[in-house]
């Protein structure tokens, strides 16, 4: 692997699942791959796990950790290419790249959308421009459309959780009080239709994500329809995509309780909005995977790295 900017950049899914459950049963193995190489881990956003995990999972291998706060501990950055920098931007991304590549061996970085300019969301122009003017590789920490280190992360807990062969799996929308970015369900809409699993995406109308995504997934309307007998339900607010990054509905029966869950596990990124997502009843629950998720986000994120390291 020499970058990870999505899930195009994993050659064999299932490969990749079994060697993180390798290294989750022994993750000091190889120390010695990472000696001497230090990661950068740069965050334009807030972040908890993946910031955590990310350095845990550097150091398992052997490797050194640095963390910039681009939002409030850097030069406010110019990323359009010809720009006459006379305002408060005082570093072009063309220096900042190539200068961080000197002192580190990989860049995570961590850019959401603004959800205000979807075309320039589509872009990806911050992950995108990190990756051309980096000289080192390029991990996604999630960018504006994409949260591949969070879907790798699923996948291999819907296949440690697992006790069908071919689990159906609804991705479900729920309320909440902000406009969330699209990159969670949308990278986990694709790791979904990556596995052998029955796969359906359940939301209001006006909330279809981007269909160059959801391809030929199945749509339901009907939440209550969608997830019965379903094996994982997996709770997400996204704002619109259509009507790009607004609130179209706060509608609370799209909350996820127990007697919805019925005999599901419940699935959730977090940070997530007790009794608004999801009540409480169900993160209490024996049937909330969300702790064993956030834990495998350092065996998703140390998979991803040895490969990277490998390829140095
Ligand atoms: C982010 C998102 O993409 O939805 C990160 C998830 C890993 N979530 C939030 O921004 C939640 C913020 C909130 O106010 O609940």
């Amino acid at each position: 692997m020499k970058q990870y900017l999505d899930l195009e950049d994993i050659k064999d899914l299932d490969n990749l699942i079994q060697k993180a459950i390798t290294l989750k049963n022994n993750p000091f193995h190889h120390q010695e791959l990472g000696r001497n190489k230090t990661i950068g881990l740069l965050f334009f956003n807030s972040s908890l796990r993946t910031r955590l995990s990310t350095q845990k999972a550097a150091q398992n291998l052997g490797m050194n950790v640095m963390t910039l706060d681009l939002k409030t501990d850097s030069w406010q950055l110019e990323f359009e290419e010809g720009s006459i920098m006379d305002t408060t931007k005082a570093e072009h991304i063309k220096e900042a790249a190539a200068v961080i590549s000197q002192y580190v061996d990989i860049i995570a970085l961590r850019a959401f959308p603004t959800l205000i300019d979807k075309e320039q969301d589509q872009k990806e122009t911050i992950l995108k421009s990190f990756q051309k003017y980096a000289s080192v590789p390029v991990v996604n920490m999630e960018s504006a459309t994409a949260h591949p280190l969070q879907a790798l992360t699923d996948a291999i807990t819907i296949t440690e959780h697992s006790i069908v062969k071919r689990p159906k799996v609804v991705l479900s929308w729920a309320p909440h009080p902000k406009a969330l970015p699209h990159a969670v369900p949308n990278s986990f809409a694709k790791v979904m239709q990556m596995m052998d699993v029955d796969f359906s995406i359940t939301h209001p109308k006006g909330y279809e994500l981007n269909p160059e995504i959801t391809q030929n997934t199945p749509i339901i309307y009907n939440q209550e329809e969608a997830i019965e007998n379903a094996d994982f339900i997996y709770a997400k607010n996204w704002s619109s995509y259509t009507d790009y990054g607004k609130i179209l509905s706060t509608d609370q029966r799209w909350m996820i309780n127990l007697e919805k869950l019925n005999n599901a596990k419940f699935m959730h990124c977090l940070p997530v909005r007790r009794n608004v997502i999801v009540d409480d009843s169900v993160l209490d629950s024996d049937q909330s995977l969300v702790i064993q998720q956030a834990n495998n986000r350092t065996y998703a994120a140390q998979a991803v790295l040895k490969e990277l390291l490998e390829n140095l």
